[in-house]
């Protein structure tokens, strides 16, 4: 199976710099006009050479910074083991338990021609590929900390691609305000989704999830094709999933076959499933515990003893809210869990 593609197509890639570009102009042409004047700094004329370097050496620092933060490469000394990211899984479509996904995704194989309908408030909206979506993106690895709502947590090397750059190239219009994904509905493959295999407990399939447009252009959140190297085993969501490392667990939907830009908020299943436990937005918060159990410290899984690691502090967004904080200026998080 070819898992990972470098491809970047000249034209594509000049579309995502033409929109990024514009989002910067737009920006500053926002602050210029709400403020009525141009400062002599924008002009270039008041500071002198000394002040200049030192900005510049500061901005420097601060991008490094970001970088880091954002690739996770601070996180290396704390991976989990290739073998639990790989055999502890939630994936109800295969079973509640968490080693049997490993087992029932044996012959759960997706290649380059898995199908994602994108549709909606989208220019290109449409059937691709993987192989498509491979080529508008390039691919990288990204180190994050998973948090699940259950209070476990692993730190992962992802492969894949930042999702806001496959969203440009797909060219989202003016009313779209929400991102939807869907999973793969199948009960032939995926098991979970017969009719009584868990008794009286069940979800309601297709598995859907949502995010803000501006939850989905953050520089953070990423579509995963690979995990430890290799592209991605059928337990963690073969071949694309979702990953939103300063939201709960269950926000990072799997095996992903429709993208749709809406107006009005998605469901998101486990909102739908039980709305006193589970809020559409779903920012890791040690401050708000579930109904049944504090948020406030996490299991942190490092190896193949699962359930053997103590407990360590839950970080606000997950630790990431440099990068995410201002996503949420104004919102009561405790209302909006
Ligand atoms: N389609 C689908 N996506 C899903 C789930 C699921 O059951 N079905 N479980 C979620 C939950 S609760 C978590 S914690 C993560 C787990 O991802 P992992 O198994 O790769 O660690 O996947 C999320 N995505
Ligand atoms: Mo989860």
């Amino acid at each position: 199976m070819k898992a990972f593609q470098f491809n970047e197509k000249e034209s594509q890639i000049t579309d995502e710099k033409v929109f990024w570009n514009r989002r910067d102009f737009i920006q500053k042409a926002g602050i210029f006009v709400g403020s009525g004047l141009i400062s002599a700094n924008v002009l270039g004329q008041s500071e002198n050479e000394e002040g200049t370097k030192q900005d510049k050496l500061i901005k420097q620092k601060k991008a490094q910074l970001l970088t880091n933060q954002i690739s996770g490469k601070d996180l290396k000394s704390e991976l989990t083991s290739e073998y639990a990211v790989t055999h502890h899984n939630n994936f109800y479509e295969f079973s509640l338990d968490k080693k049997e996904p490993s087992e029932l995704a044996k012959n759960f194989n997706p290649d380059l021609s898995w199908q994602v309908k994108i549709g909606g408030e989208v220019e290109k909206s449409g059937i691709y590929t993987l192989e498509d979506i491979l080529k508008r993106v390039s691919q990288e690895e990204r180190i994050y900390r998973l948090r699940c709502v259950e209070a476990w947590s692993m730190v992962v090397p992802w492969y894949g691609f930042q999702l806001g750059h496959l969203i440009a190239a797909l060219k989202p219009n003016s009313n779209a305000r929400y991102v939807e994904f869907k999973t793969l509905h199948d009960s032939k493959q995926f098991p979970g989704q017969k009719r009584g295999t868990f008794g009286s407990f069940s979800l309601p399939w297709p598995y859907t999830e949502g995010l803000t447009i501006a939850e989905a252009m953050n520089p953070l959140t990423f579509m995963a094709t690979g995990v430890y190297g290799k592209s991605l085993p059928g337990q963690n969501g073969a071949p694309l999933r979702l990953v939103v490392p300063w939201k709960y667990g269950f926000k990072s939907i799997k095996s992903i076959v429709a993208i749709n830009f809406t107006k009005e908020q998605p469901v998101s299943t486990w909102n739908q499933r039980l709305p006193q436990e589970y809020g559409f937005y779903a920012n890791v918060n040690p401050d708000v515990d579930h109904p049944r159990w504090s948020q406030a410290s996490e299991r942190r899984i490092t190896n193949e003893s699962f359930w053997g690691v103590k407990k360590i502090k839950t970080l606000m967004f997950n630790g990431y809210g440099d990068l995410v904080g201002n996503l949420y200026k104004g919102l009561d998080l405790k209302k909006n869990y």
